[in-house]
């Protein structure tokens, strides 16, 4: 059976807004292939669809997504690792250039934790819980678990999140600067979803330029960055979105953006 039979990922848009919504309530959503390669299609679909401005990506209550499928890595031996279908839908997902909003509530653990990383930035409810247990497992991190909480939390908490499997709380992971807000559970996809409405309403050219240069800044040193940003921004001001969203401001009216 076909991943996309299985509606392992629920997709519903509303306005210039994606929703994906993991769908594997019976193993508190942990990520098995299937469920991968079905999220990377929705976002190459997405990104080729103008009338998608940016995505959330979000679970259930109880759990965002507590890890890879660790039923199914028990049953994958080394060449099976090899050929890992998986290793290339993380990277396609890694590298979506248009913004993408983590609504998290519940267990957000190891891959789910990973996943949710992989997001420009994640909302989350009072109720969440993020960690990378796979040491626990006699594993480690791999989809770039420890790579992105050295860069988002620093290497003190990263340290002690991916050595000891603990997890932090909510508020814990607000402090560390994982999360950028956290917000009563019940809340956390309404107020993703609205932060989404918001961004997929600027100029698709300039929210595209601006997530790839924070992207950026991860990857180089400042002076390269500083010189990433000005080729940009030089792009971007040649858009004619540009001259209409500085018309707009100027006439006292709304921009009406055409992605050119
Ligand atoms: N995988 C498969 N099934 C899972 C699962 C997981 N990660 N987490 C939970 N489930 C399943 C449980 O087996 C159970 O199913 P049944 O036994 O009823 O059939 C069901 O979900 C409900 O779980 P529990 O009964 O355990 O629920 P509790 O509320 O008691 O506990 C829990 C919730 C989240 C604390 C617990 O389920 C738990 O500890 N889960 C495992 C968390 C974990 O260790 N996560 C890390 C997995 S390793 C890679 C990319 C990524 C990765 C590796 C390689 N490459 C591209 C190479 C990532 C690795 C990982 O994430």
């Amino acid at each position: 059976m076909s991943a996309a039979q299985d509606n392992l990922i629920l997709a519903a848009q509303v306005g210039r807004v994606l929703t994906l919504t993991l769908n594997r309530p019976q193993a508190l959503n942990a990520l098995n292939t299937a469920l991968l390669l079905e999220l990377a299609q929705q976002l190459a679909t997405a990104e080729q669809n103008d009338s998608i401005g940016a995505v959330v990506i979000t679970g259930s209550q109880k759990a965002f997504a507590a890890g890879a499928d660790v039923k199914e890595m028990a049953q994958m031996n080394a060449v099976d690792l090899h050929r890992d279908p998986r290793v290339q839908a993380w990277a396609d997902i890694a590298r979506f250039s248009k913004p993408i909003i983590a609504a998290v509530n519940g267990f957000c653990l190891g891959g789910g934790c990973e996943l949710a990383m992989c997001a420009d930035y994640i909302i989350a409810g009072h109720n969440a819980s993020f960690g990378q247990p796979e040491v626990k497992l006699g594993i480690m991190p791999g989809a770039g678990g420890t790579q992105r909480l050295m860069r988002l939390v620093g290497p003190a908490k990263a340290k002690q999140m991916a050595l000891t499997g603990a997890t932090l709380s909510a508020k814990q992971a607000l402090q560390a600067g994982l999360v950028a807000e956290v917000c009563p559970a019940e809340a956390t996809l309404d107020k993703a979803q609205a932060q989404a409405q918001q961004i997929a309403s600027y100029a698709p050219i300039a929210v595209a330029a601006i997530k790839d240069c924070c992207n950026k800044a991860l990857d180089v040193e400042l002076n390269q960055g500083l010189q990433y940003e000005r080729r940009s921004y030089c792009v971007v001001s040649s858009s004619e979105d540009r001259n209409e969203g500085i018309d707009a401001f100027l006439n006292k009216r709304k921009p009406t953006y055409q992605n050119r």
